[in-house]
């Protein structure tokens, strides 16, 4: 897991037009991400379209990548789903096929108590021997930092993945957390100053389709280049607006790679998914921007 870091894309699962599972687009956009310079691919969690699957076709997205990788990039699998039970499913099946790690929202949907949701990450790491990075986001219910210090507790709870469109609690919990405590920026609009805080990765959609941009930024905090690091994230920013704004984000971001020849396939319903008269407006927003 200590090489899981740098640009890590929250891989896209690519489908067919009738919504099945893409197996051949699944293994050109694995290679296509695997062009750029990533640190690892981060799978199944809500990029990957997660909870439109059942947990068959969760592990069917996760055996195919993995095959595809062959061990080129460490893969993280999410796991995370409402029932303890099924999310210990398939956190051994991701053992089986030789992860780097798991990760995992918490529970969400009923608002369980933290005793609840400090028992659900208890129980899935005490059935494997594999490291976890928790989830922390605003769409499963944000965690505090004090509960985040308390599952840094348990044993094989490697890290954090925090996505918020807020830069404090990073450091709040890099105080509340023993040194080597992983963490991982989510939201690409702060990427350049996640990195420049320290954060050990960055995890996020938007790295499928401007991976480089990206590998860039962390190039220039790296080299102590902020300036312009903080440039090229306006830019991104400006991309990551522009793709946002029509909504069914996932949808939106096949629709571009679709147009650009990379077989990222389509989305699951209710997502739309461009592919009428809109695709030209998402994908020509995006191609002004890239003239500014
Ligand atoms: C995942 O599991 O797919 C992620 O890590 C995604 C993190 C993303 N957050 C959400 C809510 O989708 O990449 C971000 C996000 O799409 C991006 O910052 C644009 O807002």
């Amino acid at each position: 897991i200590e090489d899981f870091k740098g640009v890590i894309p929250a891989m896209l699962t690519p489908f067919t037009k009738d919504e099945e599972i893409d197996e051949a687009g699944i293994r050109d956009l694995t290679e296509y991400l695997l062009s750029f310079n990533i640190g690892g691919l981060y799978l199944t969690g809500s990029t990957g379209e997660t909870f439109l699957m059942n947990e068959e076709e969760r592990k069917k997205v996760l055996e195919i990548v993995m095959d595809q990788v062959a061990g080129r990039v460490p893969v993280v699998a999410h796991i995370g789903t409402l029932s303890t039970k099924a999310a210990i499913e398939l956190a051994k099946h991701a053992e089986s096929l030789g992860v780097a790690g798991i990760s995992s929202v918490p529970p969400f949907y009923w608002r369980h108590s933290e005793e609840a949701i400090i028992n659900y990450y208890k129980d899935i790491v005490e059935s494997v021997d594999l490291p976890m990075i928790v989830y922390n986001i605003p769409l499963a219910g944000l965690m505090s930092v004090d509960t985040i210090k308390k599952l840094a507790e348990l044993k094989n709870v490697c890290g954090v993945k925090f996505t918020s469109t807020t830069l404090f609690e990073i450091t709040q919990i890099k105080d509340a957390t023993p040194e080597g405590f992983m963490i991982f920026g989510g939201a690409d609009e702060l990427a350049s100053s996640n990195l420049a805080i320290g954060v050990d990765g960055i995890i996020g959609s938007f790295y499928n389709l401007i991976p480089d941009l990206f590998i860039q930024i962390r190039e220039n905090v790296k080299n102590g280049n902020q300036a312009k690091a903080e440039e090229l994230q306006r830019y991104a920013v400006r991309i990551i607006m522009d793709v946002l704004k029509h909504g069914s984000m996932v949808g939106a971001m096949k629709s571009i790679l679709r147009k650009a020849g990379i077989e990222a396939g389509y989305s699951r319903r209710p997502f739309l998914n461009f592919e009428d008269e809109r695709q030209k407006e998402v994908v020509n927003s995006l191609l002004s921007i890239e003239n500014i």
